[in-house]
């Protein structure tokens, strides 16, 4: 398989870069404006510890993988699904407050030779960070164009040495209902904590990533701070946020949009505008563009990520969705 990044560039894209539309009307000091486009819900980052900035400010390599315009960040961090603070699109900004992703401790267990935990602090500290500019579609038919700042995932999943029986890898997000009020909701049709997994071979390709900042910064809350997965050729869904747990396994693990509708969100859930989902056609998407504006464009097999295609060679993608 070849590489279709090119660490091109020595830098990480300029911030610049992402001075958008609103962001440039605040700056020049549009009041008027600013209170045109309200309610303006502040994109909160949370407070990020120094060794994290400092990491993510020093990311030198840079891999581009796409010509697509990258999304107004107005939209990545008030758009959001992250049912853990709510279920509206705008919940999990609003709520992010309460949410406090520092310290942070991932442990990693199940058929490995060096299961253990590990802080993020050094994990972040002692791996090679890179920005990837990824395409996010997920599955409810919209789609953005993001660049996250973080590690490739086999990195860390190597440094605890999975033996031959692992076959899968399960990941699991944070329970923390003092500060998560969707967890506190009675009513929800999800099961808490929310899980997700990818089979071994999938994991270790170099695409699955780890982001733990976006647009050159650390990662809002309301985007998975402060820790989470990148699956850039599968629906949103499998992109599992705020990861605590990480366990190898000989089968096939529970996965959270499965367990709560299974005919219409499998296990593999790769983008395939071939396979409509039960209430939609999967043809199309929404795309979020850079100005702020929508714009309606067919979808791509594997989201355009065609290196993946080897992996499925043997699977029926109608019958293993
Ligand atoms: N823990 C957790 N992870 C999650 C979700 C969630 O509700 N809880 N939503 C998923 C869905 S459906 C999508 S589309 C992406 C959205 O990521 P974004 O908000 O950063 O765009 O996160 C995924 N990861
Ligand atoms: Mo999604």
């Amino acid at each position: 398989m070849t590489r279709r990044f090119s660490e091109s560039e020595n830098h990480v894209t300029p911030k610049s870069m992402f001075l958008n539309r609103r962001q440039i009307m605040q700056g020049a000091g549009a009041l008027a404006m600013t209170s045109m486009i309200s309610p303006l819900v502040a994109a909160k980052t949370a407070n990020a510890p120094n060794w994290l900035n400092r990491k993510i400010n020093s990311t030198v390599y840079r891999s581009v993988d796409t010509d697509d315009s990258v999304t107004d960040a107005y939209d990545t961090q008030r758009y959001n699904n992250f049912y853990e603070f709510g279920t509206g699109k705008d919940d999990p900004v609003k709520n992010a407050g309460d949410f406090n992703p520092y310290p942070w401790e991932i442990s990693v267990s199940g058929l490995c030779d060096k299961p253990g935990v590990l802080s993020l602090e050094d994990l972040v500290t002692s791996s090679q960070t890179e920005e990837r500019i990824y395409r996010l579609r997920c599955v409810e038919a919209w789609s953005m164009v993001v660049p996250w700042t973080g590690i490739q995932l086999s990195s860390l999943l190597r440094r605890f040495q999975p033996n031959s029986k692992a076959k899968y890898v399960a990941f699991e997000t944070i329970v923390r209902k003092e500060e998560m009020p969707g967890q506190r909701d009675r009513f929800s049709f999800i099961e808490w904590p929310y899980v997700e997994g990818l089979r071994m071979d999938e994991a270790f390709h170099p695409l699955a990533f780890l982001a733990i900042g976006m647009y050159g910064e650390a990662l809002p809350v309301q985007n998975g701070a402060p820790i989470r997965l990148v699956v850039p050729w599968k629906y949103g869904f499998k992109s599992i946020k705020s990861i605590v747990g990480i366990r190898f396994v000989d089968q096939q693990p529970p996965t959270t949009w499965n367990l709560a509708a299974p005919r219409e969100y499998g296990f593999y859930s790769n983008v395939n505008p071939g396979r409509s989902h039960p209430r939609w056609s999967q043809a199309t998407e929404r795309r979020f563009g850079a100005d702020g504006k929508i714009d309606r464009i067919p979808t791509q097999l594997f989201n355009g990520y065609s290196e993946v295609a080897g992996l499925y060679k043997d699977m029926d993608l109608k019958l293993f969705y």
